[in-house]
């Protein structure tokens, strides 16, 4: 096999790819500094590495595995509880309006798009969104595990109904129903002076992406539009104690079909994150991540749901969402993670919804299960297995954000890669009172670069025991079709625009089409309501890249690996928004870009690819 790529890649000394480097001076004054030291360390290094374990391979430092901790010590909540509304009229603060607020405080975005279409003044009224509040802070005391002491992590912080701190609440959402989420910024603004510190990593300044809402760019959390009291990315217009961003929760075809668009396009398990620019992985590992879950006429949320076209699914509180993330302790069981190694920090333990090895007591029924990968950079085979790991059988229900067109029944793995989403539906009525299984992820993985092999048993992050008979009868149920997939006709793939975008290391860090990100103007610009084809093409036999390209979603048509043409796994002929280039693999990906203009991102998810400038901006314009 030829890596001609990357071979061109190391010869290219073009000058305009270097300023092309993503490390804005206006970021943060101590990565500069650093990249200033180690600059000539970094965009000197004269290997290009395409196999993997190689010998030669700079990797992260060797670190001693995270201190031992004693499985199954706590218990996530039965119920999961979503965020409570809060009365944006009432608050000391005004109403969310359509242009920015900078008088008020609010940061200066660009003005939200549609706002006309949606609402009826250009200062809301009362009764037309759903309104939640979310601060980011620091939060001092938590438990990852009881052997490990209270510590920090930055949380997006709401309030429950009593008043309590609710964090990294789920917010629950429903088509043709907008959501203001006015977010606000209490990070410590000297946070991280001391740069080299393992347990100082993150960057006090945010930008809220929902992944991946059918969005405006001013709402998207564009990387360069992060913020703080004091300081702002270079995309937006002023820095701001708050930000509001506006989720229209239309489907996608608005201006094609009209009404709220086009249902086939449909978003389910969405998740929302810090994205700032550069600082993605240590921020979002630090904990600022939480689940945006979105209802409409056939995903209801109610099981009970008399509506004939309802799909009944399992649902609240049997519709349960579960996030993963891999985090790596140092000998004081301080949670650690080296933001300016270009290779990241492996985590060896895996935390499910914050906490590691916990249980999960279940009712003696279906539960629908939302499994999602947060990163940063490992990648899982999940399997469900009893207490003599024999494999247990599940349907997968949706990939990503959204319902396949069928249920895949009788399943026994689920893989993820970083942001990649998979519903299952578990039937724990099958079990006596008193079982115990386990979710169990069989992937090896190493380094930060991409998993390794598959092996049994694995290893147990998660503990159900079944210990109750449920309430009431359980009339859930897992319909034969799901959502209908609107595919694109051979007409619009011949019409449809072809775009190469090749996904390499170079210089140490990671490039598209050779160049690394730059946040301050487009790469390409689409035009509004044009459907194009992209070629995602990793050609390194030693990386994986899970590509995410916002706004839209798309459709895999064909998969190469070594340049031959696979199969697309049956939980990949859906629609999806994360596209997993494993090493050698290239994928031919239909989308539309539909109903907003404005800068948007594509980026490796493995968020140390993207922080390390695997990133492209990409704008939509009118015409
Ligand atoms: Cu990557």
């Amino acid at each position: 096999m030829t890596h001609h790529n990357e071979s061109d890649f190391t010869n290219n000394r073009n000058p305009e790819c270097r300023q092309d480097n993503i490390y804005d001076p206006v970021v943060n004054e101590s990565r500069r500094a650093f990249f200033k030291t180690t600059g000539a360390t970094i965009f000197a290094a004269p290997s290009i590495l395409t196999s993997r374990k190689s010998a030669a391979q700079v990797v992260e430092p060797i670190l001693p595995p995270s201190p031992p901790t004693t499985p199954w010590q706590e218990e996530l909540p039965e119920v999961m509880e979503s965020l409570q509304q809060t009365d944006l009229f009432a608050g000391p603060l005004p109403p969310p309006q359509g242009t920015a607020n900078t008088a008020a405080g609010e940061c200066g975005r660009a003005e939200h798009q549609r706002w006309d279409e949606l609402f009826a003044a250009p200062v809301l009224q009362p009764g037309e969104a759903d309104l939640y509040e979310l601060k980011v802070e620091a939060v001092t005391n938590h438990v990852f595990h009881p052997d490990y002491p209270p510590q920090l992590v930055w949380n997006y912080v709401g309030r429950t109904e009593s008043g309590a701190p609710h964090f990294n609440p789920t917010i629950f959402a429903r088509y043709g129903r907008p959501v203001i989420v006015r977010l606000h910024n209490e990070l410590p603004e000297n946070h991280g002076s001391d740069s080299t510190a393992l347990t100082g990593f993150g960057s006090p300044e945010i930008s809220m992406h929902l992944h991946n809402l059918h969005v405006a760019s001013e709402s998207d959390g564009f990387p360069g539009d992060f913020f703080s009291k004091t300081k702002k990315g270079p995309t937006l217009g002023a820095p701001g104690r708050f930000k509001d961003h506006l989720y229209p929760n239309i489907y996608a075809g608005l201006d094609e079909f009209g009404g709220i668009g086009d249902s086939r396009e449909a978003l389910g398990t969405l998740w929302y994150h810090d994205h700032t620019l550069n600082f993605t992985a240590p921020n979002a590992v630090r904990g600022i991540a939480a689940f945006y879950l979105l209802f409409d006429e056939l995903d209801s949320g109610d099981e009970h749901d008399v509506n004939a076209n309802a799909l009944r699914l399992p649902s609240h509180p049997y519709d349960y969402p579960l996030v993963f993330k891999d985090l790596r302790f140092n000998t004081n069981r301080i949670h650690i993670f080296d933001q300016f190694n270009p290779e990241g920090t492996l985590g060896d333990k895996i935390t499910v919804n914050g906490k590691i090895e916990p249980v999960l007591k279940v009712a003696r029924r279906k539960y629908r299960l939302r499994l999602l990968d947060s990163g940063p950079s490992r990648f899982y085979q999940f399997h469900l297995v009893n207490a003599a790991n024999v494999v247990q059988r599940f349907t997968y229900i949706a990939n990503d954000g959204n319902l396949l067109p069928r249920p895949l029944f009788n399943q026994t793995r689920i893989r993820l890669a970083v942001a990649e989403r998979a519903d299952i539906v578990v039937d724990f009525s099958q079990y006596p009172l008193g079982t115990a299984l386990y979710l169990v992820n069989r992937l090896e993985q190493d380094d930060t670069r991409g998993p390794d092999d598959v092996r049994a048993p694995g290893r147990r992050v998660l503990k159900f025991i079944v210990d109750r008979e449920p309430a009431e009868p359980d009339v859930s149920r897992v319909p034969d079709f799901l959502r209908p997939l609107r595919r694109p006709t051979a007409t619009e793939i011949a019409a449809a625009r072809v775009r190469n975008w090749v996904f390499t290391r170079k210089n140490g860090m990671w490039a598209i089409n050779d160049r690394f990100m730059n946040a301050n103007s487009p790469r390409i610009t689409i035009t509004k309501g044009s459907a194009e084809i992209w070629n995602l093409n990793n050609p390194s036999g030693g990386w994986s890249h899970p590509i995410h390209i916002h706004l839209e979603e798309g459709i895999i048509l064909n998969k190469f690996i070594d340049g031959v043409a696979v199969p697309i796994p049956a939980h990949e002929r859906g629609r999806k928004d994360v596209f997993v280039l494993g090493p050698n693999t290239r994928m031919r990906v239909f989308i539309r870009f539909r109903d907003f203009v404005g800068k948007y991102v594509m980026h490796c998810h493995n968020t140390i690819h993207e922080d390390h400038a695997m990133m492209v901006r990409f704008d939509i314009s009118e015409d």
